[in-house]
């Protein structure tokens, strides 16, 4: 049995998304971001990082994993499934998560920042973040001329990382026109049954904030 602490956020819906794929046994225990919930200490013991996601599997000790493509790679070397064979395929699916947990992830996430958060409009800001997921957005409908998928020609946690981000693209406000290899490969993955499952967790937005639940009605209208 795995717990996964988590919230209705595309970090959070990598881990919910490769669960439901891997069908591994878990419970969820959501958070209430807008609450500060993740800055509790019973929370900072777990990830002293104060973010989720965060698992504890059971069946390894009670093994706390943060950081999600930390959690990613765990589920797919305890499995030996979602991830390239070899060391060449390893590797390429290795190279397109550290691709999203170092790019398209802080980079759509400062989008979201000077984009929606930020009291003060600053232009250059704005535009810059704008510019750099779609530039980013460009490297991956490269990567997927002639592929159906990110690595090692397989379904991998790759795919699933980019995924969870570059699906709320019109929350980031990245423009996606003339992507087609990428909007190919959203609908792929969209028409998954496990993420479609994955994407339902936490299941509702009971006890959380106003904030929360706006957020979470926003972010399921961000289809593919
Ligand atoms: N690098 C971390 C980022 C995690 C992260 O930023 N999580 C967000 C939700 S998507 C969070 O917990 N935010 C709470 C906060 O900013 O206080 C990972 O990949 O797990």
């Amino acid at each position: 049995m795995i717990t996964l602490y988590t919230a209705a956020t595309p970090n959070g819906h990598k881990i919910s998304i490769a669960l439901e794929e891997l069908e591994l046994p878990y419970e969820v225990r959501a958070l209430t971001l807008s609450a500060r919930e993740q800055h509790e200490p019973w929370f900072l013991e777990l990830n002293p990082n104060a973010r989720i996601p965060v698992i504890v599997d059971h069946d390894e000790g009670d093994l706390v994993i943060f950081e999600s493509g930390a959690i990613l790679l765990h589920l797919a070397e305890k499995t030996g499934r979602l991830i390239g064979e070899g060391l060449r395929g390893r590797s390429e699916t290795l190279q397109w998560l550290m691709f999203q947990v170092g790019g398209i992830g802080p980079m759509m996430g400062q989008a979201n920042v000077f984009g929606r958060y930020a009291p003060d409009k600053i232009p250059y800001a704005i535009e810059r973040y704008e510019r750099e997921c779609r530039r980013l957005f460009e490297v991956l409908e490269t990567r997927l001329e002639g592929r159906e998928w990110l690595a090692d020609d397989r379904y991998t946690i790759a795919d699933i990382a980019n995924y969870a981000w570059v699906r709320t693209h019109r929350w980031s406000r990245v423009d996606v026109t003339g992507l087609p290899n990428l909007a190919a490969w959203r609908h792929r993955i969209r028409s998954r049954p496990a993420v479609e499952r994955g994407l339902a967790v936490p299941p509702s937005s009971d006890g959380a904030s106003r904030d929360d639940a706006r957020f979470v009605e926003d972010a399921r209208k961000m289809l593919v």
